[in-house]
């Protein structure tokens, strides 16, 4: 199957309401919607870069020029039968995992449409819907973060995240556990401790929460080792895990108990699987994280955390969580038991609103074969 045409669209989507973590305060979601042309058909997939290099080093710009210059030539013209056969195509091109995921997404969308399958099938899913949860930024007090997660719970969520920061960290947990005494509760401090002031983290242990993911630094696996020794509570990794190999490296520190997938942070949903299946064979908890996506990415996630080592619930809420208006037609919706429904339709399963993604677009590229 020749790739004939890549497209690229840096969308601009309102959020339902701003989105705060220790990295910083987004009032809009950012992405680039990347279209792959081949045979008549054409795969979607997203790039979940933000605006800001505040979640990784990554941003819409840094993507967009990975994206034109480095990606879109190693595969325009050229044959790509594969998410691995893509792989080895931008294995040259280092780092730049969200760029890079977003390929192999539309490449896997396009797949699905080709074969008829959709994208939970071709990875090997097993669910027809999985458990879900909510991610909630920083609020401005913890009585107004109580209220937040009130309103979720009233809404059916049954396992809450919320993020913290110095400062914003045991008062918070302490406010939403005494609010909900029997609520699965995470926290997520987005690499803002050090081993030193993490130590103010230590009456979490007396919290009964579902895990601490990513207290310390990103580039920081043995930092985590030492502090996981000294918590009881099981700490999940996110920004640390850029690959199935840093899984390993974890893991065989015994940095963490539990790991976040992301197919975007760790270059692919291939990835992405070969991390699920490193954990599961080791009966490491793993669950779906989540960037704030779009239809699009969010139907991608749904389909990853089908399979079956995902055993604790994903940070994939309901579309209504997120935008008012969507780039897809398909709305997804949370179940009354907190689950949310895997896309059945070949490939990721979505249709796109063609009038929402105009109005969102703030620009464009096409990019074909010696152009
Ligand atoms: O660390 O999990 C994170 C959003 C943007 C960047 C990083 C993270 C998040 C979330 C949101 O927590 C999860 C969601 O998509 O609902
Ligand atoms: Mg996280």
């Amino acid at each position: 199957m020749k790739i004939e045409r890549l497209s690229l669209q840096h969308l601009r989507m309102p959020l339902v309401s701003p989105f705060e973590t220790s990295f910083g305060r987004e009032i809009d979601r950012d992405c680039i919607l990347v279209s792959v042309h081949a045979g008549g058909l054409t795969g979607y997939g997203e790039c979940v870069a933000s605006h800001a290099p505040g979640y990784n080093y990554e941003t819409v710009g840094t993507a967009w020029h990975i994206l034109t210059e480095f990606i879109a030539p190693a595969i325009l013209g050229h044959d790509i039968v594969s998410a691995a056969a893509f792989q080895e195509a931008v294995a040259p091109i280092r780092g730049h995992h969200l760029a890079k995921a977003a390929v192999e997404m539309a490449l896997w969308d396009l797949f699905g449409k080709i074969s008829g399958k959709s994208l939970g099938e071709l990875l090997g899913g097993q669910r027809s819907r999985v458990e879900v949860g909510v991610s909630v930024g920083i609020q401005a007090s913890p009585e107004v973060l109580v209220d937040v997660v009130r309103g979720y719970v009233d809404r059916g969520y049954a396992r809450v995240k919320i993020k913290i920061k110095p400062g914003r960290d045991v008062g918070d947990a302490s406010a939403v556990r005494s609010a909900f005494p029997g609520l699965r509760l995470q926290v997520d401090a987005n690499s803002s401790f050090t081993l030193e002031s993490a130590q103010s983290l230590m009456p979490l242990d007396d919290l009964n929460l579902l895990l601490i993911e990513q207290p310390l630094f990103e580039d920081d696996i043995w930092d985590h080792r030492r502090l996981q020794e000294e918590l009881r509570t099981p700490i999940c990794l996110d920004e640390s895990i850029l690959s199935a190999r840093h899984a390993r490296y974890a893991l065989e520190m015994k940095a963490c108990r539990i790991i976040n997938i992301k197919a975007a942070r760790v270059g692919g949903l291939s990835e992405a699987v070969k991390v699920h299946d490193l954990c599961r064979g080791q009966s490491i908890p793993v669950w779906c994280g989540g960037m704030l996506e779009t239809g699009v990415g969010r139907a991608s996630n749904l389909a990853l955390a089908a399979l079956p080592g995902f055993s604790l619930p994903g940070d994939i809420s309901a579309s209504d969580r997120y935008f008012a208006r969507d780039i897809t037609r398909e709305r997804f919706v949370l179940n009354e038991n907190s689950t949310i429904d895997v896309p059945t339709g070949p490939g990721l399963g979505v249709t796109l609103d063609e009038t929402a993604l105009k109005d969102f677009t703030l620009a464009q590229a096409d990019l074909v074969v010696g152009k």
